[in-house]
């Protein structure tokens, strides 16, 4: 299904009116906006292929419709929220549940949806049918030097198949670790998994980052082989410059300090990217923001600051995706959100007097920090990303217009309603 430009047009005429008189309110309070309104242009966050359908829990899945039946109808997905809020212009695969058969076709059909190609993700976490191995212990840690051959095997496939679709970068999230007290011996996994990971890195174009995601716990829950930002850090350091951390919001441990682990990687130069998304108790893969939007506020908060130190570009130079899929609400309204979460602390953090927030530190006036700080998260500057949307052709008010167009039911009718999109 494609969004005709005039149905964006008209929503917008409709809105403009209170819209200008929002923006107006807000450029009068925090004063210079066209920097922020451009670099919220500028900002892209790359769909999961994966979230395009409706989330399980390891108790039940309901498709609610319309889900998409191939990699071309999750292009047209992501095409979709992308024409809705000009900030969605990147898909993140997952091979083996995306695997192309035409690249060329594949290729024309994203460049027609402005989009391109974010990391490329493998999966040894599950069998895959006419596998010769099971990854039930593991697979690049495993005990057996055949399963590992066997899953350093995928992960350079799906390398191969990420050049041919011209995506720069490999994410690698392991299942690995014990459930049990005595079943591994940690170091000798911790080697295998390094040894594994090294002829991974081999393969990879000079032009090529890996990221290496860490989680505490789930689907192994003893000990997890890459468990926390500390032991990914080990790991890439060792591999090279092309290997980074990659923060998955919902992978820590219940109040673990996630900017202040984000501030340590980007100062190591070893913070590679996000999986944004959020929880209340594991890796809930809530939509961004949902639960507990001050701590995004504040992991932007660190990137802005870090990012500019380093005198980085904050929308090339880390790697910004989507990890949430959720099982109660359309798949697609539920990325509108999380993008729209995003771009609110991004551009909060934005507002941040740096140099007011500096001379508190340096004279340990915590109260003035504070007042910082929280004066940048409660200025709503929800008129800001609009505009930076309307600027770029995209919906004053994407979830509103996705329903008003009945979009939902649109690719019901397109597509039936028994349709599972792959994924978990
Ligand atoms: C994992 C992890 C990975 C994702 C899988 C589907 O928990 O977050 O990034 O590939 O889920
Ligand atoms: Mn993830
Ligand atoms: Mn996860």
């Amino acid at each position: 299904m494609l969004l005709d430009s005039n149905k964006i047009a008209s929503h917008n005429a409709d809105l403009l009116k209170s819209h200008t008189n929002k923006l107006v309110f807000t450029t009068s309070e925090i004063g210079e906006t066209e920097n922020i309104i451009q670099k919220l242009i500028d900002f892209q966050i790359a769909i999961p292929s994966w979230a395009l359908g409706t989330g399980g829990t390891r108790f039940g899945r309901f498709p609610g419709g319309g889900e998409p039946r191939s990699l071309e109808e999750k292009i047209e997905d992501v095409g979709l929220l992308h024409a809705l809020n000009n900030a969605s212009g990147a898909i993140s695969l997952h091979i083996p549940w995306d695997i192309p058969t035409d690249y060329q076709a594949i290729k024309n059909l994203a460049s027609q949806h402005g989009l391109k190609f974010d990391a490329v993700n493998s999966n040894t976490f599950q069998d895959q049918t006419n596998q010769e191995y099971t990854y039930k212990y593991g697979s690049l840690q495993n005990v057996n030097k055949a399963i590992r051959k066997q899953a350093i095997a995928h992960n350079i496939e799906v390398i191969q198949q990420g050049i041919a679709l011209g995506s720069e970068s490999l994410t690698v999230w392991l299942a690995d670790g014990s459930c049990f007290p005595g079943q591994l011996n940690f170091r000798k996994a911790y080697q295998n998994t390094l040894e594994s990971l090294e002829e991974i890195y081999a393969a990879l174009p000079s032009n090529w980052k890996m990221y290496l995601e860490y989680k505490s716990n789930e689907p192994n829950f003893y000990s997890t082989t890459v468990a926390d930002w500390g032991q990914s850090y080990s790991y890439v350091k060792k591999l090279g410059d092309k290997a980074f951390t990659l923060v998955d919001l919902g992978h820590h441990l219940p109040n673990a300090n996630i900017e202040q682990i984000v501030a340590i990687l980007l100062m190591e130069g070893k913070l590679g990217g996000f999986h944004f998304n959020d929880s209340k108790y594991g890796d809930d893969d809530l939509t961004a923001g949902a639960m507990k939007p001050y701590q995004l506020f504040l992991i932007f908060n660190e990137l802005v600051e870090g990012m500019d130190a380093r005198g980085m570009n904050h929308a090339k130079d880390l790697g910004w995706m989507i990890d949430a899929s959720h099982n109660v609400k359309d798949p697609l309204e539920d990325l509108l959100q999380s993008v729209e979460a995003i771009m609110i602390a991004y551009a909060q953090a934005l507002l941040v007097d740096r140099k007011a927030l500096e001379k508190a530190q340096n004279e340990n006036d915590v109260v003035k920090a504070q007042e910082i700080l929280q004066n940048a998260f409660r200025t709503d500057v929800r008129a800001l990303v609009a505009e930076a949307r309307l600027r770029s052709g995209a919906a004053l008010n994407p979830v509103a217009l996705y329903r008003d167009f009945s979009v939902r039911q649109e690719l019901i009718k397109e597509r039936g309603t028994n349709t599972v999109a792959t994924g978990l």
